[in-house]
């Protein structure tokens, strides 16, 4: 068995977790990653615990041993090595929020071909991503977005559960999400603060750790996010499921504790054909990580992805996409 060759674009709290998962996956080999001082790359597969102990004392993996080099822009610096890497997993916070396209197109004008995925959350950022199809198309890319765990794989979830329905009615998503100290995922907090009435993405990229802490300090360590600007929305639109006003989308992050406040689900309401209004639900088991819920998905539709780049499909498709389709 040959392993897909897999690139990881981001290492803070989630690209290290993915680094971890992927230790547990044969199918799948490590040999590219960037952060934002540096990048490391081997063919021969690169360690996650070698790279996350880079990070702790030196603070890039830029420094990993004659694998890490350190440069002011390390995504164009790792694409000039045309390194051979089947797909990448963009575990990069989507700040500002045009920053995903931005790598996007970076990847393009490399003519770099393969597969890239991201976990992306924002309606506008996805938006952005979709009007690069034909570019993704003329440059044998493709690209699969909304595949973490909101959009992602509770987008899946509504997919599937759409089927018994002639009609959908709603779909609200509840994440529950517990971390044990804040800094561990620094750039992901500032992402749910920009989603906090009164802060923009921009305010929020550029508040100081001191800042983040004193905001935290004053809410108890919980980030309470309703009705929040959702990429599952504009997925499930998109897929035919339903109008993007029917879907809603909240949670609360608990950064104080690695417990979820509560269980993360979705809820899936419709019409079945005989006339029928019921609700299915998914719910994901509390001693589920963020970091679990949300690279493991990634990491499968890499793998999607990678069977579809084979036959030679590129292009853009979403987490509800690669589901069963509904029929209208
Ligand atoms: C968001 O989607 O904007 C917030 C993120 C939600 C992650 C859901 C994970 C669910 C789970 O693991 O139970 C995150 C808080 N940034």
């Amino acid at each position: 068995m040959v392993a897909i060759r897999v690139g990881l674009l981001g290492y803070g709290g989630l690209g290290q977790a993915a680094g971890r998962l992927l230790a547990h996956k044969r199918e799948l080999q490590l040999v590219a990653v960037a952060d934002s001082k540096g990048y490391a790359h081997s063919g021969d597969g690169l360690d996650a615990v070698a790279l996350e102990q880079a990070m702790r004392i030196h603070g890039s993996v830029g420094y990993l041993g004659t694998a890490g080099v350190l440069t002011s822009d390390p995504i164009e610096a790792l694409l000039a090595q045309n390194v051979a890497v089947d797909g990448y997993f963009l575990a990069l916070p989507n700040l500002p929020n045009t920053f995903m396209a931005s790598v996007a197109q970076s990847f393009i004008a490399s003519g770099w071909r393969g597969v890239l995925v991201d976990a992306i959350k924002r309606t506008s950022a996805v938006e952005q991503l979709l009007s690069l199809e034909d570019a993704f198309k003329r440059s044998g890319i493709t690209y699969i977005t909304g595949c973490g765990a909101t959009p992602g794989l509770l987008t899946a979830a509504a997919a599937l559960a759409a089927q018994s329905f002639v009609e959908v009615l709603s779909v609200r998503i509840t994440f529950g999400v517990g971390i044990a100290n804040w800094e561990a995922y620094r750039s992901t907090v500032r992402e749910d603060i920009a989603h906090l009435e009164g802060y923009s993405t921009e305010q929020a990229r550029s508040m100081s750790d001191a800042e983040v802490a004193a905001l935290l300090e004053s809410t108890g360590g919980l980030l309470k996010l309703e009705n929040m600007e959702h990429a599952d929305d504009i997925l499930l639109e998109r897929a035919g499921i339903c109008a993007r006003e029917r879907v809603q989308v909240g949670g609360v992050v608990d950064t104080r504790n690695p417990q979820k406040p509560l269980s993360t689900n979705v809820q899936l309401t419709g019409r079945t054909f005989e006339g029928k209004i019921s609700t299915h639900s998914f719910v994901l088991g509390d001693e589920t990580s963020m970091a679990a819920n949300v690279c493991g998905p990634a990491f499968g539709y890499l793998k999607t992805g990678v069977e579809l780049h084979r036959r030679g499909h590129y292009g853009i498709w979403s987490s509800a996409d690669l589901m069963p389709r509904f029929a209208h």
